[in-house]
Parts: structure tokens; sequence; C-alpha cells
């Protein structure tokens, strides 16, 4: 892997990636126009903290112990935050963007709930905050925290008035115990990981874009229909089997060219090889479908069977040929050298190699 910062390889990734989709999917510009906000996301020079938590866990008194001064309002009732709001903060030589939300159980908060979850989102870092045990409202919570890859940590408050769980960081904003560890702890999570974090959290989200992508233009491809009603059509004009296997080829042919060129994914695709396995037995099923010993005479109730058989046959293959190739196509695309995936693999690949070596 390159030495660049690993920021800047990101950054260069989805660079490649805008261009890619200029070119070749300007009309789905909608899909992909969130990679803009990714990558201006990855450029921020402040690190984003959001503190999430069930109502009155002291969210608010957190973030002022943090801070050092009571900037976020406190009180006792529930739902004192109403909206997130945002306060830059130096943890030493880390600048810190340090978010309030609501609390996520607000009785008629779902609004409310919805713009602590949109915080979230592109949040670096989140503070999930609990006192002496897990809700079910909570354990959601951090399900969907990890479903989205989202690095958090638990933090404890009240510590003051409850005792510590197995897990988690206890701190008391009232008497200020375990708040300057937590300082500690967050400037350190800054420089160490939180560059790579940012990388593979904005990666996961890019390639979520590329899926929605992905499945967008796959329902934009409607070119086998055109081909299957062709083939079919000529199979039914030309005189004999050989005539129909060759029009197999040439259908075949220009549909996968169709296909790749819809996913901008080179023809032939590096797994035709497995592909033209399955094909090279359709053509020869084509061949004896239309070889009228193989059909129960010619007529059956006034149907040609013949007709029937090879129309069968052709219609099945053409699904089967879209099933294996939707894999490669999607795979190809995915994981081809633009991809946010194959980065991701690999950055996730470099991580895993440090912490076993370390
Ligand atoms: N004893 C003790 N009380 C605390 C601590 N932290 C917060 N509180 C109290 O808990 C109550 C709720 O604190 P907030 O910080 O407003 O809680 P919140 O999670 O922001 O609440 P909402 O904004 O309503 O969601 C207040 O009465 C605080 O004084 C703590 O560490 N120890
Ligand atoms: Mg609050």
């Amino acid at each position: 892997m390159s030495s660049l910062p690993i920021l800047d390889i990101t950054a260069k990734c989805l660079e490649e990636l805008l261009a890619w989709h200029q070119v070749h999917h300007p009309q789905l510009s909608a899909q992909w126009q969130p990679l803009y906000e990714l990558r201006d996301r990855l450029h921020q020079s402040a690190w984003h903290i959001v503190v999430l938590g069930q109502v009155s866990r002291g969210k608010s008194a957190l973030l002022n112990a943090l801070y050092g001064e009571a900037i976020f309002p406190v009180g006792a009732l529930h739902g004192t935050t109403q909206w997130p709001r945002t306060v830059r903060w130096h943890c030493q030589d880390q600048i810190v963007d340090l978010t309030d939300t609501p609390g996520l159980d607000e009785v008629a908060g779902s609004n409310r709930e919805s713009m602590t979850w949109s915080a979230v989102e592109t949040a670096d870092l989140v503070l999930f905050v609990t006192q002496d045990s897990l809700t079910p409202v909570e354990y959601q919570a951090r399900d969907r925290l990890n479903t989205l890859r989202i690095p958090h940590k638990l933090i404890l408050t009240k510590a003051d008035l409850y005792p510590p769980m197995a897990e988690g960081i206890a701190v008391s904003s009232t008497t200020g115990q375990g708040i300057p560890e937590l300082r500690q702890l967050l400037q350190q999570w800054l420089q160490q990981e939180a560059p790579q974090a940012r990388a593979l959290r904005i990666l996961h989200q890019a390639s979520q874009v590329e899926q929605n992508l992905g499945a967008a233009l796959g329902r934009q491809d409607t070119s086998a229909w055109s081909w299957l009603t062709a083939q079919m059509v000529g199979s039914l004009l030309l005189p004999g089997g050989f005539f129909d296997v060759v029009l197999a080829i040439i259908s075949t042919l220009a549909y996968i060219r169709k296909a790749c060129q819809a996913y901008a994914v080179p023809f032939p695709l590096p797994a035709f090889g497995s592909l033209s396995q399955f094909v090279l037995l359709w053509y020869a099923a084509i061949y004896l479908s239309s070889w009228q010993g193989l059909t129960f005479g010619s007529e059956l109730w006034g149907v040609n069977t013949t007709v029937v058989l090879q129309g069968g046959v052709i219609f099945w293959g053409y699904q089967q040929i879209r099933r294996r190739l939707d894999p490669y196509l999607q795979q190809g695309y995915q994981w081809g050298h633009h991809g946010p995936q194959r980065l991701l693999q690999q950055l996730t690949q470099t991580r895993a190699n440090v912490t076993a070596s370390g």
C-alpha cells in the first residue's frame, strides 16, 4: 500500500470514482452525488465528536465537563436539549467539533431522534452515554452504531451515584471523576486512530452509495428482453438448429457486451470463462431442441411443440445467463480498481496485520 496518508489515499479513491461516474453514468448523477459530500468530509480539519444516549443520562453535562465550561443547557427535566448544537473545542492540539444531541427516547420525539441520528451519521466518534446498565433502547442504538460502523465509546455517567458496569468508562460530570482521564483518552484516539477511523467510515458509506448505484444500473438495463425477443423471433423464422445456434451466439455476445457497457465494466469480463461453460451447454440444448425427433410429434393440441420447447430453452437460458452475470457485473463494478470496497478491504487488512504484529 502507498505511503500517502490514509485520508489522502481515500480522497484520491473518491476523486477517481467521481471522475469515472461523470464520464460513464451522467444519467444517474443523483445516485452518486453523495460522494461529493463524503469527499468534502474527508478534508474537514476538525474532528467530529457526537454525544448519544437516552434523555437525562447526563449527555450535556458530560460535554460541559469535557469543555470546561457550562455551554450546553443541563436540566433535571427530560428533553432539555431539543436539537443538536455544535461547539468548537480544542482538545490540546486537536480541533474538535463537539455536538450535543436530544435524547433517543423522548415522548413524541421522533423528529428530535431523527435530528440526533443525522448528527451521528457524520460523526468521527460517538460518546455513547448511559448510566448503570443498558436498556433495550440502548442495545438497539448500539446495534445501529455497529451496523453503520460508527466508532463509539461507552461512557458511564453519574459514577458518583451508580456502581460501574463491567465495560465502559466511568465518569461523573458533577464531581469531575474520570474527566481528565477521558480527555486524555480522547486526545490519544484523535491522534492515533481518528484518521483511519474516518477513512474506513467514509469508504463504508461510499461503498453503500456504489451499491445503490449498481442496483439502479441493474434496473435500468433491460436489454436482456430485447435480445431475448430478437432471438425467439429469429429462431422461429430460421430453418434449422445450426442457424439457431449461430443466432444464439450473436445475440448472447451482443447482450453480454451491452450489459458490460451499462455497468461500465470491461468486456470480455474476467469471469467470462466460467460463464462460457454454461453458455456452451445452452447452445447444445438449443440445437437439440430444434431436432424434431426429440419432441412428441410436431403438433400437440394444435401447438407446434418444437417452437414451444425451443422458446422455453431460450427463455430459461437468458434467465440463467443474467443470474450468473449479475454477481460479476456488480463485483467488477464494485471491486474494480476505482472501487471503495477494494480500498476498504486493503485498509481493513492492513489494520488487521498491524494489530496482529503489535
Ligand atoms: N449526580 C450527578 N448528576 C448528573 C451527572 N450528570 C448529569 N447529572 C444530572 O442529570 C440531569 C440530566 O443532565 P443533562 O446533562 O441535562 O442530561 P441530558 O442527557 O443532556 O438530558 P436531555 O437533554 O434532556 O436529553 C441533570 O439534573 C444533571 O444535573 C453526574 O455525573 N452526576
Ligand atoms: Mg441535554
